[in-house]
């Protein structure tokens, strides 16, 4: 069943017509993006999308990506629209407010329509190179008939001119994910004006030079933008289609102009746009007749979803693909069985080292672990025996190879955890951290599996100096809400890191590992059968003499504490060592565990080479050993000496304290 052609202006005019009102009620967000791409969405809706609102999770459902965020008023419209329990006609009515759905930005927690949150221009683009990549590998994996499904997106002059862009249309483009559809909503306006202010780019050659199909249309004209996407869908290349658009169509007096985009009409334009449009509804009021259109374009989906629960049911293969999608992990306890034989080994390695022994037992068990490293792959000990590279001849590997993209590959993994299916992780130097921050808060903000490896992690790299040498870098991820940031101490805790991580749902994990060897620390007698790990800090040594001192230390300074705490015991000085390895999981303990860990009256000491900044939470008015300066290059052992990490240099802080 089509659409008569003939409804598609009514039916766009009613996306366009509740995002002025909302926009206006809340006397705050964006009309002019919404109003502008109505009718290329209505197109894609209406043609092409593959959707059920009545499953919004349905695994091969289409993925839709708003990546110019500060629309939402279009996906809400849309989800709405189309018949989406959620969000109903009253949260669009409280746009914004705090009891709607429909947030500021499409928020992934608070919809299950939208895919990702978007509003961080670029980033939406990027997400959905890694759903994109996502499709590939699990169709390379479980067949067409399982999986088979395209990425769209909507982007604008933003999310084109920001710099991971850059990014995402080059990894796109060479691993050729022709399932990948971009709609540039190509309206020559941004925030401040004309394009033209700010860009002279060729985009189209840009993008054609990276591998993509490009195709260009009439954002306003319905054929010409079915053309267009039709061309888009076939071309085995990822696509990108110029929609040129007014912004704010519709808005008769406002339309085209800057000021549309993120101000509300106004009551008069919102007036003067019924009157262009023809549309007489009440505020937040679709007439029947257009509503039932959408409605029944909504209802379309059902046959192809049930078609494919059919195939999904009597494949031999459904069951796996629905356990991957479901985020449950594989049945039995191998790799931890495993894990527990290296209490008995006494392994000095670096903690990446150890990171890739992890990785090496985890991978084969848990096929939906997808790695890769940002060009750091010997550095990062990512790469394992069971992840073959994920290429164009084979989608189905596990490994890919992100090039110097931090930023891009970061969001590329957001996008595969929410694509379903794939628990992606990948490396780089902690340092470079920064250069994907802002995707890495969005792995927290949107409750995403994605595990961050983070080698090179302090001073304890050398040589390579303090453009390499991380300082505040631990202390900043530890910032971000909803991250759990673990610095494993051995072979045994960055272990207990991976499985924590693997095992953690809803919340992204980074792993902050060493260059450098450290022994190990943990053995069966102290590790009492535990993930010790599991409550974020732990007391790796008890106080021999009466207790006076706690150190607190994690990653290569734990080594450090226990050499301390044995000078000070050497004096009659109690000293517990607490290995503290993920602060996250330790501020989730009870009062009860903290008040044993951290007892007072009993002077606290924290040892990380890194910002102090932060430690005072722990230790009050203890004493605090870090580095708050940046480092310098020189052999590591040399840098932790100068910059006071012996314990020549801390015995007799902790011991002035004492007296
Ligand atoms: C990374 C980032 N930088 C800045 C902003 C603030 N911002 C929101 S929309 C916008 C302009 C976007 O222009 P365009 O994508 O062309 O959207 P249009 O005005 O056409 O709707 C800016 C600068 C943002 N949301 N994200
Ligand atoms: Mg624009």
């Amino acid at each position: 069943m089509s659409i008569d052609p003939s409804r598609l202006g009514p039916m766009a005019n009613a996306i366009r017509a509740l995002s002025m009102d909302a926009v206006q009620a809340a006397n705050s967000g964006h009309p002019g993006m919404p109003m502008g791409m109505a009718d290329v969405a209505t197109v894609l809706f209406s043609q092409f999308l593959k959707f059920d609102p009545a499953a919004p999770k349905w695994s091969d459902r289409d993925r839709f990506v708003l990546s110019a965020g500060h629309g939402s008023m279009l996906v809400y419209a849309l989800l709405h629209l189309t018949g989406y329990a959620s969000p109903t006609i009253e949260d669009i009515r409280k746009f914004r407010q705090l009891d709607s759905v429909c947030a500021g930005h499409p928020e992934n927690f608070l919809i299950p329509g939208v895919e990702c949150t978007t509003g961080p221009l670029g980033q939406g683009f990027a997400m959905a190179v890694g759903m994109a990549l996502a499709e590939r590998h699990l169709n390379a994996t479980f067949g067409d008939e399982l999986v088979d499904h395209r990425t769209w997106v909507i982007a604008g002059d933003g999310c084109l001119m920001e710099g991971i862009n850059h990014e995402a249309v080059g990894l796109a483009g060479t691993l050729k994910l022709g399932r990948l559809n971009v709609l540039w909503d190509d309206n020559k306006i941004t925030i401040d004006g004309d394009t033209s202010l700010s860009t002279s780019e060729d985009i189209l050659g840009r993008y054609a030079a990276s591998g993509w199909h490009v195709a260009s249309c009439d954002g306003h004209d319905f054929a010409d933008i079915a053309r267009a996407l039709s061309e888009a869908a076939a071309d085995p290349r990822p696509s990108l289609v110029a929609c040129r658009t007014v912004i704010g169509k519709g808005a008769p007096n406002k339309q085209g102009g800057h000021n549309v985009h993120g101000s509300p009409l106004g009551a008069d334009e919102v007036a003067a746009a019924r009157a262009y449009l023809g549309w007489t509804a009440a505020p937040f009021e679709v007439p029947a007749d257009i509503l039932a259109d959408w409605r029944s374009l909504g209802a379309r989906g059902a046959e192809a979803r049930a078609a494919w629960e059919d195939r999904a049911a009597a494949s031999d293969r459904g069951a796996e693909l629905a356990r991957r999608m479901a985020g449950d992990l594989p049945a039995g306890d191998d790799a931890a069985q495993t894990f527990a034989a290296w209490l008995d080994g006494a392994q000095k390695v670096a903690t990446r080292k150890a990171s890739e022994m992890a990785l090496e037992v985890l991978t084969p068990l848990v096929p939906e672990m997808v790695g890769g490293s940002a060009d750091l792959t010997g550095s990062n000990n990512t790469k394992t025996k069971a992840t073959p590279p994920l290429t164009v001849a084979d989608y189905s590997g596990r490994y890919v190879y992100y090039g110097i993209r931090e930023f891009g590959m970061a969001a590329a993994m957001n996008g595969m955890a929410l694509h379903g299916g794939v628990i992606p992780y990948g490396g780089t130097f902690l340092v470079f951290a920064d250069y994907c921050r802002n995707a890495i808060r969005l792995s927290a903000l949107q409750h995403a599996r994605v595990i961050y490896v983070l080698t090179h992690d302090s001073i304890g790299l050398g040589e390579d100096g303090p453009t390499h040498q991380p300082v505040e870098h631990v202390m900043s991820l530890r910032m971000i809400p909803n991250l759990n940031v673990f610095r494993p101490a051995d072979v045994i805790e960055t272990a207990e890191a991976w499985q924590l991580a693997v095992a953690a749902r809803h919340t992204p994990s980074a792993l902050i590992l060493t260059r450098q060897n450290l022994p190990q620390l943990r053995d069966a007698a102290n590790s009492a059968g535990e993930l010790r790990s599991a409550r974020g800090a732990y007391r790796l040594k008890a106080a021999a003499a009466q207790r006076k001192v706690v150190l607190l230390a994690t990653g290569s300074e734990v080594e450090l504490a226990v050499k301390v705490a044995g000078a000070l015991e050497g004096q009659g000085i109690g000293a517990d060592v607490v290995s503290m390895p993920c602060w996250e999981l330790f501020d989730a303990q009870d009062a009860a565990y903290h008040a044993d860990l951290l007892p007072a009256g009993v002077l606290k000491v924290s040892i990380e080479a890194g910002v102090t900044l932060g430690w005072q939470k722990y230790v009050g008015d203890g004493l605090t050993i870090g580095l708050d300066r940046f480092g310098a290059s020189a052999p590591a052992e040399v840098l932790f000496e100068h910059f006071g990490f012996s314990v020549e240099k801390i015995v007799p802080q902790i011991l002035a304290r004492l007296a």
